[in-house]
C-alpha cells in the first residue's frame, strides 16, 4: 500500500492535518490506536485562538462551533477571591477567544474527515515508523492483531501525543528535551449546570489555584489544584463545590449552581519540549513534540498552528517540489512553541501554591497580580499572549 503522508494519530493535530492535505489535494492516511468512540469522548481543552478558529473555518468544520461555541472577550483574575478583568478584545486588536470543547472539536473533525473519505483506521495495533532517515520512509501496524500491514510514503507525521511511538523513533543521539515536572495536578470536574459567571475565573488563593471555565451556557467545567498523589475517592462532589466557593471568592460563590459531576479526573502539569521537531523525513506535531500546563489554555492552539506550519509547507513541496518550508518547519514551530511555554509556565507560577515555596514568594504573587490589575501595559501582555501570538 502507498499514500503520500502517514499521519499516526487521529487527536486534534493529526485529524486537522488530514483535513487540509485531502483538501489540498493530497493523499494521507490516519493510523489511530484507539477505537473512535475512546478518542470522541476525552475530556480535554475548552479554549479555542483564532489561529485554531481560522483553521477549523479553511477545513470546513466550523459549523457546529459557529452555532454552539461562545465567542469570549475577556477573562478574570482572582486573588483571594477578589475578581479583575481582563478586556483582551480592547487590549488588543479585537481579538476573541471561542470557547468550545476540545471533544467537539474532535467530533466534528472526524466527521468531516469520513464524510469526505479521508482513510481513518482506529484500533491500529503497533504503528511503527521505519527508514525516516532514508528517502523511502514506510509504516507497518496491525489490526485485530491480524497481519503486519505495510504502508509506503514520502513522509510521516507524527501527530501521536505525548505517549506516542514517533518521538522516540528520532535518534536519542539527535534528541533534547527540556522537561519540568509540577508538584501538583488539576482535578477537574463537568456538570450540567450553568457556569458561575459568563467568563472563566483564574484564581490564586492561598489553600491552591481554581479555575472557572465552560462548556455551554448550561454546562460548566471547573478545576481545582491539587497534590498530584490525589485520590479522587477523597473528593465526592460537595466537597469539590465547597472548595470551588473558598477558592473562587465571593462574588463568583454566590453565582455557583452546585449539580452532580458527570466526569472527575486530575490531570498532571508538565512543561516538555523535545527539539528538534523534524528529522529526516519525520515530522513532529502537536503534544507528540511539546506539553505545557492547561494554565494558558495552549495545548489545542499550539497543535493547531504546528500544523498550519506543517501542511503550508507540504502544500509547497507537493506544488513545485520546494523543500524550504519543510528544512524550515522545525525551526518556525519551536519559536512559537516556546512562547507559549513561557507564557503557560508564567501563568502557572503566579496562580499556583507551590509547597517549596514560603510566604515571601506568595507576596510577590500578589504584588505581580495587583501590578496587572493596574497596568494598562501589564495587561496587554497577558492579553496577548492568551489570545495567542500570530503566527510569524
Ligand atoms: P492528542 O490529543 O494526545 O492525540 C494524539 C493521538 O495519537 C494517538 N496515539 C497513537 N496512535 C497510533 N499509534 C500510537 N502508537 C499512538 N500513540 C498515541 C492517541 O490515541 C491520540 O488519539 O495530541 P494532539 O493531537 O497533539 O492534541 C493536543 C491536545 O490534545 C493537548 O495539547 C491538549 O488537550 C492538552 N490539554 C489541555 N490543553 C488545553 O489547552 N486546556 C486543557 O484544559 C487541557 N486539558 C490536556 C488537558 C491534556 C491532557 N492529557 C494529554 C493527559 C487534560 C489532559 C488530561
Ligand atoms: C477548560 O475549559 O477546560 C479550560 C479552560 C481554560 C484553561 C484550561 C482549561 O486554561
Amino acid at each position: 500500500m502507498r499514500t503520500k503522508i502517514v499521519i499516526v494519530g487521529a487527536g486534534p493535530a493529526g485529524m486537522l492535518l488530514s483535513q487540509i492535505l485531502q483538501i489540498s489535494g493530497i493523499d494521507c492516511l490516519v493510523l489511530e490506536r484507539k477505537s473512535r468512540a475512546y478518542v470522541e469522548s476525552r475530556v480535554r481543552a475548552g479554549v479555542l485562538e483564532q489561529v485554531t478558529v481560522d483553521l477549523l473555518e479553511r477545513v470546513g468544520v466550523a459549523d457546529r462551533m459557529r452555532r454552539e461555541g461562545l465567542p469570549h472577550d475577556g477573562f478574570n483574575l482572582a486573588v483571594d477571591g477578589e475578581l479583575f478583568r481582563i478586556d483582551m478584545t480592547g487590549l488588543t486588536q479585537g481579538s476573541k477567544v471561542m470557547v468550545y470543547g476540545q471533544t467537539e472539536v474532535t467530533r466534528d473533525l472526524i466527521e468531516a474527515a469520513l464524510a469526505r473519505g479521508t482513510q481513518v483506521v482506529f484500533e491500529a495495533e503497533d504503528v511503527t515508523p521505519h527508514d525516516i532517515e532514508g528517502a523511502q520512509p514506510f509504516v507497518t501496524y496491525r489490526v485485530a492483531g491480524g497481519e503486519t500491514i505495510r504502508v509506503d510514503c514520502d513522509f510521516i507525521a507524527g501527530c501521536d501525543g505525548f505517549h506516542g511511538v514517533c518521538r522516540n523513533a528520532i535518534p536519542e543521539e539527535i534528541r533534547r528535551t527540556f522537561e519540568r515536572v509540577y508538584p501538583f495536578g488539576w482535578l477537574g470536574i463537568l456538570s450540567e449546570v450553568p457556569p458561575c459567571n459568563h467568563e472563566l475565573i483564574y484564581s490564586n488563593h492561598e489553600r491552591g489555584f481554581a479555575l472557572a471555565s465552560m462548556r455551554s451556557r448550561t454546562r460548566s467545567r471547573y478545576y481545582i489544584q491539587c497534590p498530584i498523589d490525589e485520590n479522587l475517592d477523597d473528593w465526592p462532589d460537595e466537597r469539590i463545590w465547597d472548595e470551588l466557593a473558598i477558592r473562587l471568592g465571593d462574588e463568583a460563590a454566590a453565582h455557583i449552581v452546585r449539580g452532580p459531576s458527570f466526569e472527575k479526573s486530575i490531570a498532571p502539569l508538565r512543561s516538555f519540549v523535545s527539539e528538534p521537531m523534524r528529522h529526516g523525513r519525520l515530522f513532529l506535531a502537536g503534544d507528540a513534540a511539546h506539553i505545557v500546563p492547561p494554565t494558558g489554555a495552549k495545548g489545542l492552539n499550539l497543535a493547531a498552528s504546528d500544523v498550519h506550519f506543517l501542511a503550508e509547507a507540504m502544500i509547497a513541496f507537493y506544488k513545485d517540489g520546494a523543500e524550504d518550508l519543510l528544512n524550515d518547519y522545525s525551526r518556525k514551530a519551536l519559536a512559537r512553541v516556546w512562547k507559549a511555554e513561557r507564557f503557560s509556565w508564567w501563568f502557572t507560577g503566579i496562580t499556583h501554591r507551590f509547597p517549596d515555596r514560603n510566604a515571601f514568594d506568595r507576596k510577590m504573587q500578589v504584588a505581580e497580580l495587583d501590578y496587572i490589575r493596574h497596568s494598562h501595559a501589564a495587561q496587554i501582555t497577558v492579553a496577548e499572549n492568551y489570545v495567542g501570538l500570530p503566527l510569524e
